[in-house]
């Protein structure tokens, strides 16, 4: 498998699940403002869309759509109980909580605050408006949970995780939802968390 990332955004949940599950992979950085890999190839060629995630599997399928590559990772080792097995109804809790933080956290308010051409009252919207519901709803669902499905981690917590790293760059100080700074702050321990961070902490200090 080979992963196309980008430093810190929301392909990092996948490098996540890779090392949480000891699979090996491939990484390519794509630079995101020019649609091109580090090594310089049109990244457009791998993803049309010239989005991150993206996954080229061993059979040469390309799958994009970071909920669909998370939960594909999480089935290749399903003893790493990344997500539930397919059929059980914890698999469709799995898959509420990934399109929550695909559609309503990252889309409507993280991609709001960072893309420069969204007007400054969509952000403002965004900032204070929207993301206050949606961490409130994820803050009393984390109040007496230590995971947002069953009892141990999920891909659906890796994207959280991720998204919540956007906080502090996006200018909104977790600390206000205390329950998810506390979550956010034990993820960050976990040793495949820390050693993904650290990993595209270091790539997009040196870029
Ligand atoms: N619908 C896609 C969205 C992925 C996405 O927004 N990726 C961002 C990085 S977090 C990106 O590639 N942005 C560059 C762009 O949209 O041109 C998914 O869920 O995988």
């Amino acid at each position: 498998m080979d992963l196309y990332f980008a430093p810190l955004s929301c392909s990092l949940a996948t490098r996540i699940a890779l090392y949480e599950s000891e699979q090996t992979a491939g990484f390519h950085e794509v630079v995101l403002s020019t649609k091109r890999t580090r090594t310089g190839a049109d990244y457009r060629a791998i993803n049309p869309k010239g989005q991150v995630p993206a996954l080229v599997c061993d059979d040469g399928e390309i799958l994009t759509e970071g909920v669909a590559i998370l939960q594909y990772v999480a089935d290749r080792a399903p003893a790493s109980g990344l997500a539930p097995p397919a059929g059980e109804f914890a698999r469709y809790r799995l898959q509420q909580w990934l399109n929550y933080i695909a559609a309503e956290v990252h889309k409507q308010v993280f991609y709001t605050l960072f893309n420069p051409a969204v007007p400054i009252e969509a952000k403002t919207f965004a900032r204070e408006v929207a993301l206050p519901i949606r961490f409130e709803h994820l803050s009393g669902h984390l109040k007496d949970r230590a995971y947002l499905v069953g009892d141990r981690f999920t891909v659906a917590d890796a994207y959280l995780v991720t998204a919540l790293n956007w906080a502090a760059p996006g200018g909104v100080d977790l600390k206000r939802w205390p329950v998810l700074a506390d979550w956010h702050a034990v993820q960050l321990q976990r040793p495949a968390v820390a050693r993904a961070v650290g990993e595209e902490l270091a790539l997009r200090a040196a870029a």
